[in-house]
């Protein structure tokens, strides 16, 4: 009996181990878990290996070798979200690879993972005089292998109230200060505020440039920001009462960069959802009856990682796939092969 308790407990705890790779979870940085081997934008700072693991970077592929454009977040291990206007100059999908799991964009480490576009879909709406709509989607030839380097990030639903959250953060390999000649190398950080939508349309600000699907976020006073280079990738909020974050916003714009009264704007992935699940859902179609898996990863958009599992009144949880369902019928599995391994079946 005393065995059977042990056995128990050891297949409790064994899905937790392997779990990084599964890609299973959205929103969760392994770094805070593990010790793993120790990111920017103007103002801020450098971070470890692994402390954004849904960034990518959107490089341009020409003859003299290859170049950071953008940035981009990874929603799905097939599927990067970022912006449209990465994408102005050209569609080619040839022309274009994705890199995950890196920092230091001159390094590429055995944790480096390197995919190519199989298609680009940048929003109809997008305009580049008024960067409305400003978000794309790419999907890659091959799926991402999650990783303690490559995780997905979670997308919000109408429920999350989003500009109550506190705690946000803008990563990229953008310029340090605005019309800076080349980018710095290695994945920066910052931390920023979302600002007051209304505020940040008035005048002296962005005098209504804001789109009701942008979100401004930074430091009324500048100092911080995003730059050229940053665009495409993510704005994180930590949520408040678990700890996952929400991809809540796309890198976008800005007049100049970390200027007083000209903030960040970023496309809101909220309001972007639906379109978001439109794209991706025509081919999940397809993928979903081919693998069970491609059902699940598709679902964490809506489903983060752990912690406690949100109120359905504030939240919606997907009802065919709740990751704390997922978990248990992994650890039944382990049940049963230990069971079957104590009657001397083979497994
Ligand atoms: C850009 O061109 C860019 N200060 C991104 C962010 C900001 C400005 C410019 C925000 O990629």
């Amino acid at each position: 009996m005393n065995v059977l308790f042990v056995l128990t407990l050891l297949a409790l705890f064994w899905p937790a181990q392997g779990s990084w790779d599964t890609c299973e979870t959205c929103g969760l940085r392994p770094s805070d878990y593990q010790n793993y081997s120790s990111a920017h934008a103007a103002g801020g700072s450098d971070g470890h290996p692994g402390a954004w693991p849904w960034i990518v970077s959107v490089q341009q592929i020409r003859e003299a070798g290859v170049v950071h454009i953008c940035g981009g977040t990874l929603i799905h291990p097939q599927w990067v979200l970022t912006a449209a206007h990465c994408f102005v100059n050209t569609h080619n999908v040839l022309m274009w690879r994705v890199v995950a799991g890196i920092m230091h964009l001159a390094h590429e480490g055995p944790e480096v993972q390197v995919r190519y576009m199989k298609r680009i879909l940048g929003h109809k709406g997008y305009s580049n005089i008024t960067q409305a709509n400003d978000i794309a989607l790419i999907e890659l030839d091959e799926p991402f292998q999650c990783s303690p380097y490559v995780q997905l990030a979670c997308v919000p639903d109408f429920s999350l109230r989003v500009q109550e959250l506190k705690t946000c953060y803008v990563s990229g390999w953008g310029a340090t200060m605005a019309g800076s000649p080349g980018m710095p190398p290695v994945l920066l950080e910052s931390q920023v505020h979302l600002l007051n939508t209304h505020a940040c349309n008035s005048s002296g600000w962005y005098r209504g440039a804001i789109h009701p699907h942008n979100l401004c976020a930074g430091y009324p006073q500048g100092g911080i920001d995003t730059c050229q280079g940053d665009s495409g990738g993510p704005l994180v909020c930590q949520d408040p009462h678990a700890n996952h974050s929400w991809l809540v916003g796309v890198t976008s714009w800005g007049r100049g960069c970390a200027r007083a009264r000209r903030p960040g704007v970023y496309t809101s992935t909220q309001y972007f959802r639906e379109w978001i699940v439109a794209q991706m859902g025509m081919d999940l179609a397809g993928a979903a009856t081919s693998t069970e898996s491609a059902k699940t990863h598709f679902l964490t958009i809506s489903n983060p990682g752990e912690g406690p599992q949100p109120e359905p009144t504030q939240r919606a949880v997907s009802s065919t796939c709740p990751f704390h369902l997922d978990k248990l019928k992994g650890v039944f599995a382990q049940l049963q092969k230990v069971l079957k391994f104590l009657r001397g079946g083979k497994d």
